[in-house]
């Protein structure tokens, strides 16, 4: 049987979540490139150029790297299922899927375009071997050049500039010192086995943060455990280290502090953030009242922001990009917050993000067709 078949870049964000999953399942599956003669036709059928894309022996197509990973987990194929049983795991897992795929773009891109002495001779060979291999001179050049800028250009999007970067460097740095706590411990977010937590926050944490040059050095000598662990996250073995027993998960649905502590970053990090492009995005909805439901309401359904929105963030007026598909994560954390009942009560408090649960945009983000749209229901 054609093994699965995953359409993605070496040095994607998103490509790693869908990747770290299916390595970490044991599924049998090739990697291919954006050069692969099979590409354009994928970019046909699902309307738009966006990576990750799976094609499933049956020659089903699921681009997004949530989809892949549920799709999976339809299929019965998944060895350990990315969704935690027990309530207080589950909601924490889903809001580190949140946080690590949208919540952590503005160091996994000024780390990797704000650092050309160090980075852009990889960045060079690294994109162009994945979208034109063998091209040289002008035509290496203008590949390079079309797919640096657009990234650059999405970099400013995300509220990267010189006036914020140095409070990104101390805020990720802050980051990453939580985080190497929490795996000086704990093999995994929740321990001795990934869950869609880990697998959101592999996304910035590897090709960007890890790999490419300069922050990759940040990351090895000084946050040896966060290194560790995004070394985990490539490999099928669990790769313990004598840290954990087992495959287990923390007993009792416990959290323990140290993640509590990463919490809390999240709520200062992103919260200000998540809240600014919800009352955006319900101004936009109710100044869109025509809206016809399974659709994005915009003239290319490919179309994925609807505008910007500012806020502060530690100390900065910044906007940044609206994109619906956050809400499409942050509406399965609060569903199982909602599920977890008074369980989270405390915890959320205790994080400085009660909150989360009230922002709710007046319709719901859905997705058909590989595609976010908005449902039916009016809301809130
Ligand atoms: N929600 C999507 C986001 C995928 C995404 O943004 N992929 C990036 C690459 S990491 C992309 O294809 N960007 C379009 C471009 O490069 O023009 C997912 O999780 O799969």
């Amino acid at each position: 049987m054609t093994p699965y078949r995953l359409f993605g870049m070496p040095g994607s964000l998103y490509t790693a979540k869908a990747r770290s999953y299916l390595i970490k399942q044991r599924i049998d599956f090739e990697e291919t490139i954006p050069a692969d003669p099979d590409w354009p036709d994928i970019t046909k059928a699902i309307g738009r150029w966006i990576i990750p894309v799976l094609v499933a022996p049956t020659g089903e197509i699921i681009q997004d790297g949530t989809a892949i990973i549920d799709h999976i987990e339809d299929t019965g194929l998944a060895r350990a299922s990315a969704y935690p049983e027990t309530p207080v795991h589950r909601a924490v897992s889903l809001l580190f899927e949140l946080f690590g795929g949208e919540g952590l773009l503005r160091p996994a891109m000024h780390y990797r375009w704000d650092f050309d002495e160090t980075n852009i001779d990889f960045l060079r060979t690294d994109f162009v071997a994945a979208l034109m291999p063998g091209a040289t001179g002008e035509v290496r050049e203008a590949v390079f050049g079309a797919a640096s800028g657009r990234m650059r250009k999405a970099k400013a999007a995300f509220g990267v500039s010189p006036e914020t970067a140095p409070t990104i460097q101390a805020s990720y740095e802050t980051f990453l010192a939580l985080l190497n706590a929490h795996f000086a411990k704990h093999p995994y977010l929740l321990g001795g086995r990934p869950a869609i937590g880990d697998y959101g926050l592999i996304a910035p944490l590897y090709p960007h943060l890890a790999r490419d040059p300069f922050p990759a050095m940040i990351m090895k000598t000084r946050f040896f455990h966060v290194w560790r662990w995004v070394e985990r996250m490539n490999a099928a073995q669990a790769l313990l280290d004598g840290l954990w027993p087992d495959q287990s998960l923390i007993a009792a649905d416990g959290i323990p502090e140290t993640l509590v502590a990463v919490m809390r970053y999240v709520a200062d990090e992103y919260m200000p953030e998540l809240s600014a492009h919800v009352a955006f995005a319900n101004d936009w909805l109710d100044a869109h009242p025509d809206l016809i439901a399974g659709t994005n309401g915009l003239p290319d359904p490919g179309t994925r922001a609807i505008g910007t929105a500012e806020f502060e963030w530690r100390g900065h007026a910044i906007r940044t990009v609206v994109m619906p598909y956050r809400f499409f994560l942050m509406q399965r954390v609060q569903a199982a917050i909602a599920d977890a009942g008074d369980a989270m009560v405390a915890l959320l408090a205790d994080a400085g993000l009660s909150a989360l649960p009230t922002l709710v945009t007046h319709r719901q983000v859905e997705r058909a067709g590989n595609l976010e749209v908005w449902g039916a229901n009016r809301r809130g």
